[in-house]
C-alpha cells in the first residue's frame, strides 16, 4: 500500500495532507492561504467576497489556481507523488458553482503545457459562486418550504429546514434574479464535486455527505428529491448528476496531473464530500453517540448518529454521514474564528495575549455576558449583525475576550441539546483548537475531556481515510472503518484536557443566564 492524499477546499484555504496508512503517520501537510496569495488578483478577504446585503462570494478559479500551487508545494516538500494511490478530498459546504456547456470538454481535454486556470477561464455561466457564508436568501427558503408542502415536510424529507446558505435556496435566487445565465448553465456543481471534476478531469457528481447539505436530497434515500427539485428551480434535475456514494471510486486521476505533477497514471480519484463530513471520519466518529468540535471559520459541533434525529426549532443541519451507514448531526456558528478574530484586533492582541487574557479571568467571567453576533449568525437565527453586551464595557478588554469564548462553548452545549447525546468526550479540530484555553473553556462549559490528535485538520485527514477506505473497498479487500481511522485517531499524548470541577460548577448557572440573555434577543 502506497501514501494517500486528502485535500480540503475550505473558505480561506486549500490544503493537502498526505498519509501513510500502514505507519499511520502523516507523511505532508501543506496549505495555501487564499488571502496570501490572490487578494489583489481576486480581490478576496479571508477567501471571499463580500458583496454587501449579505451576498457572499468566492472565485472558483481562485481555488483552480490554488490547486496548481497546491502541488507545487506538495513536491517541494518532498512528497513522492507517484506513491500517492488514491486522492480524496473535503470541501466548505454549500456552495454552488455554475458551468456552462463547454465544461465537460474543457475537462475531458486538459494540455498539461498549459495553467489550469487559463485552460478553464472560459466554462463558468456565472463568475463567483456563492458561499456558505451568504445570508441573502430568506425569500428563497420559504418558497422552497411553501413548494414542498411546508416547513415540516422539508424537514421530514431532507433532514433540515431551509437554510439560507444551502444549495437549493442560492440556486433559486440565481434562478430567478439572472434567469438568462440560469439558462446558459449546463451543470451545478457543489464547491466538492467541483474540485473532483478538477482531479478527475470529468464531471464528477456530488456525494452523498455534501448532497444533504442542499435542502435538495431524500436523506434516507440518499438520492435527488424530486418534489425538492421541483421546488427550487425549472429544469435542475438536468443540471445536476446524481448522487453519488462518497465511497465509490470515481476512476483514475486525469493525465494532466500525471504528466504536469508525476502523479502515477492508475492514482485513483475519491469524490470529495463536505468538510464536516469528512472531519466526522478525520475524528473518528464512525460509531453513534460521539460528538466533535471544529473551531475553523465557522465553528461546528456535530455527531455521529445510526438514525434520522432533526431538530424541531430547525436551526440543526443533519447530513449523511460518508461513511455510507450512519448520519451526521451538526450546528453550525458563522461567529467562529471571524469572532475570536475580530475581538483579538478590537483590541490590539496577539493569539499569545488573547490566551494569556484567558488564563488570569475567571471562568463565569463575574456574570459579564456577550452575545457574539460580530456577523449575522446561524445558530441561533440572527438576521444581522450586532453584538450584545451584558454587565460587561466595551472597554473591558479582559472581559470581552473570556466572554466572546464563553459565549462560543455555552452555545455549543444549549443548541446541541436536540442531538439527545448525553457527551462523554469531545474531539476537536480547527486552526483554533492548538489554543489549550479556549479548549479548557470548552471542557468546563460541556464537563468533559477534550481530545486533540496529531493535525489540526481533520477534514482532509478523513478525506484521506476515506480515500483508503474506498480503494480497498474498489480492489476487492474491503477494511472496516474501526481498522481504517484508528492509527490516526490516539490522542496527542499529554494533550488531552480535562475539566475542573469548580469551574464545571459555575458554568451549570452561567449556561442558564446566557440561554436568558439569548431568548431576551433573538427568541
Ligand atoms: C456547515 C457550514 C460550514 C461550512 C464551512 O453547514 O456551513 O461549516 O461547511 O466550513
Amino acid at each position: 500500500m502506497g501514501n494517500f492524499l486528502g485535500i480540503d477546499a475550505s473558505t480561506q484555504s486549500l490544503t493537502g495532507l498526505v498519509i501513510d496508512p500502514v505507519t499511520g503517520q502523516i507523511v505532508a501537510e501543506e496549505s495555501v492561504n487564499f488571502d496570501e496569495h490572490f487578494s489583489h488578483r481576486y480581490g478576496v478577504a479571508n477567501g471571499v467576497i463580500d458583496l454587501g446585503d449579505g451576498v457572499v462570494h468566492s472565485p472558483p478559479l481562485m481555488w483552480v489556481e490554488a490547486l496548481e500551487i497546491l502541488f507545487r508545494q506538495l513536491d517541494a516538500s518532498g512528497v513522492k507523488m507517484a506513491s500517492i494511490d488514491a486522492v480524496a478530498g473535503s470541501g466548505q459546504q454549500h456552495g454552488t458553482v455554475y458551468l456552462n456547456m463547454s465544461a465537460a470538454g474543457v475537462l475531458g481535454g486538459l494540455r498539461a503545457d498549459m495553467d489550469l486556470s487559463e485552460q478553464l477561464r472560459d466554462i463558468f455561466s456565472r463568475a463567483t459562486a456563492p458561499v456558505w457564508m451568504d445570508t441573502s436568501t430568506r425569500e428563497q427558503c420559504t418558497q422552497i418550504e411553501e413548494g414542498v408542502g411546508g416547513r415540516q415536510r422539508l424537514l421530514d424529507l431532507t433532514g433540515n429546514t431551509a437554510f439560507e446558505r444551502f444549495s437549493g435556496p442560492q440556486i433559486r435566487k440565481f434562478a430567478q434574479t439572472e434567469p438568462e445565465a440560469y439558462e446558459r448553465t449546463a451543470s451545478i456543481c457543489l464547491v466538492s464535486s467541483f474540485m473532483t471534476s478538477l482531479l478527475a478531469g470529468r464531471l464528477v457528481p456530488v456525494d452523498a455527505g455534501d448532497a444533504s447539505g442542499t435542502n435538495l436530497m431524500d436523506i434516507r434515500q440518499r438520492r435527488w428529491s424530486p418534489d425538492a427539485l421541483a421546488a427550487t428551480a425549472d429544469g435542475l434535475n438536468r443540471r445536476l448528476l446524481p448522487v453519488i456514494d462518497a465511497d465509490s471510486v470515481v476512476g483514475p486521476i486525469s493525465p494532466f496531473w500525471v504528466e504536469r505533477y508525476g502523479l502515477a497514471a492508475t492514482c485513483q480519484v475519491l469524490p470529495f464530500s463536505g468538510d464536516n463530513p469528512c472531519s466526522l471520519i478525520g475524528l473518528g466518529l464512525v460509531q453513534p453517540g460521539q460528538m466533535a468540535l471544529s473551531l475553523g471559520t465557522s465553528d461546528t459541533f456535530f455527531a455521529c448518529m445510526d438514525q434520522v434525529r432533526t431538530s424541531d426549532s430547525g436551526e440543526g443541519a443533519l447530513f449523511a454521514s460518508p461513511d455510507g451507514e450512519h448520519y451526521m448531526a451538526l450546528i453550525c456558528f458563522l461567529n467562529g474564528s471571524l469572532a475570536r478574530e475580530a475581538v483579538r484586533d478590537q483590541y490590539g492582541l496577539n493569539w499569545a495575549e488573547f490566551a494569556e487574557t484567558l488564563r488570569r479571568t475567571e471562568p463565569g467571567n463575574d456574570g459579564r455576558l456577550m452575545l457574539p453576533y460580530f456577523d449575522a449568525e446561524i445558530v441561533p437565527h440572527v438576521t444581522a449583525a450586532g453584538v450584545i453586551r451584558e454587565n460587561l464595557d466595551k472597554g473591558d478588554v479582559a472581559g470581552n475576550v473570556r466572554a466572546v469564548v464563553e459565549a462560543q462553548a455555552m452555545s455549543s452545549r444549549i443548541h446541541a441539546e436536540w442531538m439527545g447525546i448525553q457527551v462523554q468526550s469531545v474531539s476537536v479540530t480547527g486552526g483554533a483548537s492548538s489554543s489549550e484555553d479556549i479548549l479548557q473553556v470548552y471542557a468546563d462549559v460541556h464537563n468533559c475531556q477534550v481530545h486533540r490528535f496529531q493535525t489540526t485538520n481533520a477534514a482532509a485527514l478523513g478525506a484521506a481515510l476515506r480515500a483508503v477506505h474506498g480503494l480497498a473497498r474498489a480492489q476487492g479487500t474491503p477494511m472496516s472503518w474501526e481498522d481504517v481511522v484508528d492509527p490516526f485517531i490516539q490522542p496527542e499524548a499529554g494533550s488531552t484536557i480535562s475539566p475542573r470541577p469548580e469551574a464545571v460548577s459555575r458554568y451549570t448557572e452561567c449556561v442558564e443566564a446566557y440561554r436568558a440573555l439569548e431568548q431576551r434577543h433573538t427568541g
